[in-house]
């Protein structure tokens, strides 16, 4: 089952030469670079992975059963009926994929912790061993250097608060931030940025929305506004339970894929229009999370279908961050100035013929990497943003010399990270790049079918093989600089 639906469109930009080797050398005895290529001192590299679709082992030291355990073992939901059973068996594997991390020389490594392991039903009592996986990963990231970044929610709801209503419960909300206290009190010695929802977006429309991720509804209007309310809602509750629990100096955020619209044409007028669509194409998420209102714009669209909510609702819901991820991949809109409409702006279609990856939603448009922390900086004032999901899936087979030449991964990543580079440059403040994924794993609906990884994964044997582009990413990260 494709995700074709999943981000909208994008359009290409220019190409850059590209010239690595797939075993990188000494960054020291590489050719000068150019200062116009570099990032800023201190720049935070990284690599991103979700527990679901790396772990296995979900019916280990007592996980209960989480949404897309169900979803996936439900025939027909996820292409081949693939699942998370054993994933990358990362469960087990961990110090492997540690060291992987190190090779790289990552600085940070994004992660989520399952729910379900947590707390098995999703409230009442914690599991005594829910977090030992993760106090062993920790410490393994901390004793090679490498920060520990925790996700608390990257779609695995326990079934148990799924039976009882999932994200259209407002209980639900209140559980996830009992839950991000427990963690947050728990690994807050040693994890210093923790984030509450990955993607509210991506998991309200399409599990609630659309009926293609777990747990696989299609709701009306207002009940999937509701859901959408109570997810943000659980945001801002976690912030503030996190707060409460954590020790002083844990820095808390979200991690969110902003429907980023880009001008279609880099002037003025355009510009305003884009930064206009931004506000208004994410006013259920972001834009709520950050100025705590819900636009006259997304008020008069919803209507009748409105979500229902209070006044502490939303001082709850924009309770301060820290920082604020964004997921990026593709831009989801052209736009271009319509002076004469009430909203001032306009959605610009885009040819058939327009470039995408090997994941058809994956348009190729690198400017999203510059436009969308650009419009998050400008329109709230963000001090501190982190790309916190960047990547592509690709064919990715190994040659005859065992090689995977990912070169269609290499142009992406050369491109997306000159447009960053270029946001860097020009003042905003985006401090961070994690790049998904670490490895191939499970690409929810997708199953197994479509690749992210820096490294191969044989799924009979589970060797991990890098990829060319892991060989382009290290040398990046050696030089913080494009390569
Ligand atoms: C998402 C998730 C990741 C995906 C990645 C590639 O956005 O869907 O955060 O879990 O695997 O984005 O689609």
């Amino acid at each position: 089952m494709s995700a074709l639906t999943r981000r909208g469109f994008a359009r290409m930009a220019g190409t850059t030469a590209v010239c690595v080797s797939a075993t990188a050398g000494d960054a020291a005895a590489q050719p000068t670079t150019d200062i116009a290529q570099r990032f800023p001192q201190d720049f935070l590299w990284g690599t991103a992975t979700a527990s679901y679709q790396i772990e296995g082992a979900v019916t280990e030291d007592g996980r209960g059963l989480s949404i897309w355990d169900t979803f996936s073992r439900t025939p027909g939901k996820v292409r081949n009926n693939d699942t998370g059973d054993v994933a990358t068996g990362h469960y087990h594997r961990f110090k492997d994929d540690v060291r992987l991390m190190a090779a790289l020389g990552v600085k940070a490594y994004r992660f989520s912790i399952a729910w379900p392991r947590v707390f098995p039903q999703g409230t009442g009592a914690a599991h005594p061993k829910g977090l030992d996986f993760y106090n062993r990963l920790i410490d393994e990231l901390l004793a090679h250097g490498i920060a520990p970044w925790a996700t608390l929610y990257h779609w695995d709801l326990p079934q148990a608060l799924q039976d009882r209503g999932g994200w259209e419960s407002r209980d639900t909300a209140r559980a996830f931030a009992d839950y991000a206290g427990h963690v947050a009190a728990r690994i807050g010695d040693r994890v210093k940025h923790l984030f509450t929802h990955n993607e509210i977006s991506a998991f309200i429309e399409l599990g609630y929305g659309q009926g293609i991720h777990a747990p696989g509804l299609k709701l009306p209007p207002k009940r999937l506004n509701q859901a959408r309310h109570h997810a943000v809602l659980g945001h801002g509750l976690a912030v503030q339970a996190i707060r409460a629990a954590a020790q002083p100096g844990t820095r808390v955020g979200p991690a969110e894929n902003i429907n980023v619209c880009v001008p279609v044409i880099e002037t003025e007028e355009h510009i305003r229009a884009a930064e206009r669509a931004t506000r208004e194409l994410n006013a259920g998420y972001l834009t709520v999370m950050l100025e705590g209102r819900y636009t006259e714009a997304f008020l008069a669209w919803t209507g009748a279908d409105a979500p229902s909510f209070t006044a502490e609702d939303l001082a709850a819901i924009a309770s301060p961050v820290d920082f604020v991820g964004i997921n990026i991949y593709a831009p989801h809109n052209y736009v271009r100035a319509a002076p004469d409409t009430p909203s001032g702006f306009a959605l610009v279609p885009i040819t058939a013929t327009f470039p995408h990856m090997q994941t058809p939603w994956l348009k190729v448009g690198p400017e999203a990497l510059y436009w969308g922390p650009r419009h998050v900086a400008k329109l709230w004032n963000v001090k501190d943003i982190y790309i916190t999901e960047n990547g592509c899936a690709g064919t990715d087979t190994p040659a005859a010399d065992g090689i995977v030449y990912d070169t269609d991964r290499v142009m992406f990543l050369r491109n997306y990270l000159t447009q960053l580079q270029r946001a860097t440059a020009a003042g905003v403040p985006v401090r961070g790049y994690f790049l998904w994924s670490l490895l191939d794993n499970f690409e929810w609906a997708d199953g197994y079918a479509s690749r992210f990884g820096l490294h191969y994964v044989d799924y009979v044997t589970q060797k991990r093989t890098p990829k060319l582009s892991a060989g382009l990413y290290r040398e990046i990260i050696a030089r913080n600089a494009l390569a």
